[in-house]
């Protein structure tokens, strides 16, 4: 289940808006779709959320930050990092069958997600990135190859991933890649989206 190409949206790199990109990734096959919206409104969240939980069947939904909306919406779950709430009390308010994945920046952080009962890890960021102006210094592959070797559960990179330097993602071991600013500024998402996956059929 958890191979490929992991959709993240950006309605403001966004060419056609986030419900077209996310029936594009849906056509083209992922098998999970992250709503990230860091305007936090919230009323415009949900009702985004509930168009995108739609449009993404049969991918995962997943809801960036916002435990509330992931709840309102009954996502499959929510992506939190160091910075959101604790992962405890993320598990405790979705309870034990939804999903809840950890941006990591090391072993460490990977580790200790891990321990406190993780469903994946996002290890980031792998190279520099614009995107995110907190993401902090990049971490490399090695760390994704650090974290598969002392981790069991999957394992996500992201962070200035292209198309010229997924290779190297790949070989690193990451199960899942997402590629925000190459993906949604393409004028074909699916397409896009299916290059990628390709990369993990060799
Ligand atoms: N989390 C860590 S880096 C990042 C997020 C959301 C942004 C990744 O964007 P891009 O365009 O793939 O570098
Ligand atoms: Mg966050």
């Amino acid at each position: 289940m958890m191979k490929g190409y992991y959709f993240i949206t950006d309605a403001s790199l966004s060419r056609a808006g986030n419900v077209s990109d996310v029936r594009a990734a849906a056509a083209a096959g992922v098998s999970i779709v992250q709503y990230r919206n860091k305007s936090n409104i919230t009323r415009d969240m949900y009702e985004e959320a509930m168009l995108l939980k739609r449009e993404c069947a049969p991918a995962l939904f997943l809801i960036n930050d916002r435990i509330d909306i992931a709840l309102a919406v009954d996502a499959d779950g929510v992506h939190i990092g160091q910075e959101d709430l604790p992962y405890e009390e993320t598990r405790r308010l979705l309870g034990p069958g939804k999903i809840v994945g950890v941006t990591v920046h090391d072993v460490n952080e990977a580790l200790e997600a891990e321990a406190a009962g993780a469903d994946y890890l996002g290890v980031s960021p792998i190279f520099a990135t614009g995107t995110k102006e907190d993401a902090g210094a990049p971490c490399g592959t090695d760390t994704i190859r650090d974290i598969k070797a002392r981790c069991r559960i999957p394992v996500v990179a992201i962070g200035g991933i292209t198309i010229d330097n997924i290779d190297q993602v790949v070989a690193s071991g990451a199960d899942m890649v997402c590629a925000i600013s190459a993906v949604v500024t393409s004028p074909d998402i699916a397409k896009a989206i299916r290059e990628i996956q390709r990369r993990y059929e060799q």
